[in-house]
Formats: structure tokens, sequence, C-alpha cells
């Protein structure tokens, strides 16, 4: 990881305007006052949504019980900075909001961009209520919003064309890949990769092989399925980029297919991966991870143990441990984090502690490694917008807790038993019984002001955990 590091090298900075910036940027970060919260989840994950209510909530100031400096009164409110020239395009928050708030509301559509924002904070200081002192502090609050498909190439960047042929092929020819790998494999096992290597046939075999991708996504809702541009190519559409796919070990002879293959998944790491990850995921202070335990459920083993997988895989780019004023400036590392089990308001609140535990056992690893270069996790289970309520029904007697919500596609009102959350890994008979169907809800309608139920359920507690000491 540590060839990896990103000093900020300011002979590099092109224009004057960007360095202006950047001694900007380096003069917040020096006196504490930006902050830059990575937000990490696979495809579907939550995150935007999680970014629209974050923003939504602070901007408001509503809602917001546990965010200590609202709650002591000295939060003074939030404001979207403008983007600066060189900054990522703005963060669709008029588009998510205005999604949630319509008539008819819906889900933010999946992210095929990369966008950012840059959020003031204005608090009072902690004490200075007290000593009768006006005295305002200001926190910047950094987040970028991308597509969840990206962020499985970062570890391509430890991976040559070889390792990853292998692993790609080995994980194709077994169950439940393999069924879908048929095409794509037969097209490939008539090839010489040692023979010479020829444009078409370099593209046939990369298009079938993003389409076995493609069907591994919507037909098994597997995750871990690099390179992440092959399933969501943004705009890298139709780009030679993606024309390369893994090819069996063996010779590779300068002008074989082989040989092709590779210097082409070696250009895709260092024109698109590299980039991606330098330019935007070396640079956090701190972290929430999302994470979609309860579709990983319904989807069965094979898909539970992929997205552990793609997690843990994930995970490992990113560098963890204590942080201070100098260390921000010249060696950032994450020094907060925070694991969040999303869509909670799928169940009842009875199943939330065991949602929680159950986050502990897929993240193990992940949050082993962080503690382990001296960074404490924490875990929460939350619905950054909540669209069900919870209600008791009576069932043979028997008090069951439900949650009641309008169905994603279904347009009526239902009251339905969700089931139990298992707090460690499913044991088998739970999978043989199919006991996971929990269902996924379409969004209430967002307040814009002055909601009489709360719309989230603990997104207080986790900006807390993340930014609370910051608002001191
Ligand atoms: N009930 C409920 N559903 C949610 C919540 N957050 C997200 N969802 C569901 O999860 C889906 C994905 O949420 P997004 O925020 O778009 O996920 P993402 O991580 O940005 O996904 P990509 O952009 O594809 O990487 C949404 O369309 C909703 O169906 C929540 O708080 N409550
Ligand atoms: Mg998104």
């Amino acid at each position: 990881m540590a060839s990896r590091f990103d000093w900020v090298d300011l002979s590099s900075l092109p224009s004057p305007t960007d360095l202006r910036h950047s001694l900007e940027d380096l003069a917040n970060l020096a006196l504490d006052r930006t902050l830059r919260l990575a937000v990490t989840g696979l495809r579907q994950g939550g995150k935007t949504v999680f970014i629209t209510a974050v923003v939504h909530h602070l901007l408001t100031a509503r809602e917001l019980p546990f965010l200590a400096a609202v709650q002591e009164g000295r939060f003074l409110g939030a404001k979207l900075l403008p983007p600066r020239p060189g900054d990522l395009p703005g963060f669709p928050l008029a588009e998510a909001r205005a999604a949630l708030a319509a008539p008819e509301p819906c889900w933010p559509a999946p992210t095929d961009r990369l966008s950012s924002l840059r959020l003031q904070l204005r608090f009072t200081a902690k004490g200075a209520l007290r000593r009768r002192l006006a005295e305002h502090r200001s926190l910047t609050v950094e987040i970028i919003d991308y597509p969840g498909e990206w962020l499985l190439d970062l570890p391509l960047l430890d991976q040559s064309y070889e390792a990853w042929s292998s692993a790609t092929l080995e994980a194709a020819q077994k169950p439940p890949r393999s069924r879908l790998a048929n095409e794509w494999l037969g097209f490939v096992a008539d090839l010489n990769p040692a023979g010479p290597g020829r444009a078409e046939d370099a593209a046939k075999a990369a298009a079938l092989f993003g389409a076995y991708l493609r069907s591994c996504q919507e037909e098994e809702g597997l995750s871990h399925l690099p390179p992440g541009r092959f399933t969501m190519p943004g705009e890298l559409a139709g780009s030679d980029l993606l024309q390369f796919c893994p090819l069996p070990p063996g010779d590779a002879p300068s002008g074989s297919l082989r040989a092709l293959m590779a210097a082409r998944y070696r250009d895709y790491c260092a024109s698109v991966v590299r980039p991606f990850y330098q330019d935007h995921f070396t640079r956090f202070d701190r972290q929430i991870v999302l994470v979609d335990l309860l579709s990983a459920l319904n989807r069965g083993p094979a898909c539970f143990a992929d997205t552990e997988r793609a997690l843990g895989t994930v995970l490992q780019s990113f560098r963890f441990g204590p942080s201070n004023r100098l260390l921000r400036l010249f060696r950032p590392r994450i020094e907060t984090l925070l694991f969040a089990a999303t869509k909670a308001d799928h169940v009842a609140h009875n199943q939330h502690h065991n949602l929680r535990l159950l986050l502990e056992r897929l993240v193990a690893e992940a949050a082993g490694n962080a503690r382990f270069e001296g960074v404490q996790p924490a875990f929460v289970a939350l619905a950054a917008h909540k669209s069900t309520d919870m209600v008791r029904t009576e069932h043979q007697g028997q008090v069951l807790s439900c949650v009641r919500g309008l169905l994603k596609g279904e347009n009526r009102e239902t009251v339905l038993f969700p089931g139990e959350i298992p707090p460690d890994f499913p044991a088998e008979e739970d999978w043989r019984d199919n006991r996971f169907r929990f269902r996924d809800f379409a969004p209430r309608r967002l307040v814009l002001h002055g909601a009489e139920q709360p719309q989230h359920i603990r997104l207080d507690q986790a900006l807390e955990a993340l930014l609370g000491d910051r608002l001191q």
C-alpha cells in the first residue's frame, strides 16, 4: 500500500487557481476546518440515499437529536459550498431530494458518475455558551459519491494480469457463476492465447466477458465482479480500454493475444483505476462503510459469501491509523471508522440488535485490521430514509413485530412480518428453509420541513460518531 502513498506534491499542480485552492485546502486542513468523509459501499448499498439524507437534515438542522452540537444548542446551521474550478461535478442533491419529496416519491437512480459536495457547518465552541462568548467555528465536510461497482477496481492495482486471470477464471468455473459463463468460456477455449493477437478476437471475448459479469450481477446479485467499468462503464462506454478479458496462464510471446490482453489490463489499471484511486481515495479522514445485509441474506449463501469477500477486499485499499494535524496534511489516514447496516427500516426494531451483531461478524476481518492500526471501529444499524413504521399484530395468540409500508413495485400499503435476523452467520438449515425474504419498500415522501415522525433511524447517531468530536 505504501507505494500508492499520495504525498501532497505542489510541484505537479497545473495552474495558479489550482495552486491557490490547494493552499487553501492545506490551510483548512492544518486548522482542522476540513474533514474528508469516505462514504463506502458496494452497488445499491445506500450511499446516495445516505448522502442525500445527511445533507438534507444538516441543512435543515432538524431531526438530529443525538448530534451533541444540536442537542446542546450549539449548531448554528449548514451551507452547501459551490464547486470550485477543477472540482468534480456537484452531487445531484436537488434531484435526489426532489425525487424523494415528490407526491409519488422515488429512490435515486443508480449512480453512473463521480460527484462531490462540500458542506460547511457552523457551530459554537463547546463551553463558549457558558462563558457567554460568541465563539463561532466552522467545519467543511467533503464527500464524494460514485458507482459502487468502481470500488471493486481498487484491489486490481495490487494484482497482475496473470493473478487476476487465474482468480477470475477459477470463480467462473464454480456455481453460481458457472452456468452464466458458458458462452464466454466456450469462445475463449477456441482461441489460441499464444497465437497472433487479433483485435476482433479481443473485442468479442471482452464483450462476452462483460455480458457474463452483468448477468452475474443481475441474475445472481453478486458484487465481486471487477473490473467495475464492465458493469458500470460511465463515460467509458464503448471505449477500447474495456477490450480485454482473463485468459488461462501460459506463454505470452510479443504480439500474441495473451500479450495484447495483458497490456490492455495494465492500461486499464494505469489510466482508469490508478487516477480514480489516487485522486479520490487516498485522502480520507473518516469513513462510513454502508452494508446492505438484508439483500445479501435474501440472495442466499453464495451471495452472502460474495458480499463478505467483496467488502473485505475493498477495505484493504484504505489506510487506517490515528491521525493528527500534521499527518492529516501530509499522510492522511482514516482515524474514525463506522460500519453501518443500511435499510434497517426493512425489519422491526427488535431485530436491529442482531442486524448490528451480524454486521460485526461479516466485517470482522476488516474491523480487526483497523483495530490493529489503532482505530476502534463502531457499528450501527440505520435507515437514512425510513420508509416503514413498526406495528404489532397478533397471530395465533402471538404478538408479532411487523413493518408497514408501500412495497416497491406494488402500489399498496402492506403490513408484513419481515422475519428475524440471525446474530451470527446463518446456519445451513436457515438457508435450506429459505428463511430470508426481506422485501424492498418504496420511499415515504420526504417532508422537507416539520416532519411529524422521524424520517430516519439513527442517522444522527452515525453523524455523532463520525463528526461529533470535530463539532466541539
Ligand atoms: N427502505 C430503505 N431503502 C433504502 C434506504 N437507503 C437505500 N435504500 C434502497 O437501496 C437502494 C439503493 O440505494 P442508493 O443510495 O441508490 O445506493 P448506492 O450505494 O448509491 O448505489 P450505487 O449508486 O448503485 O452504487 C435504493 O434504491 C432503495 O431501494 C433506506 O434508508 N431505507
Ligand atoms: Mg449511488
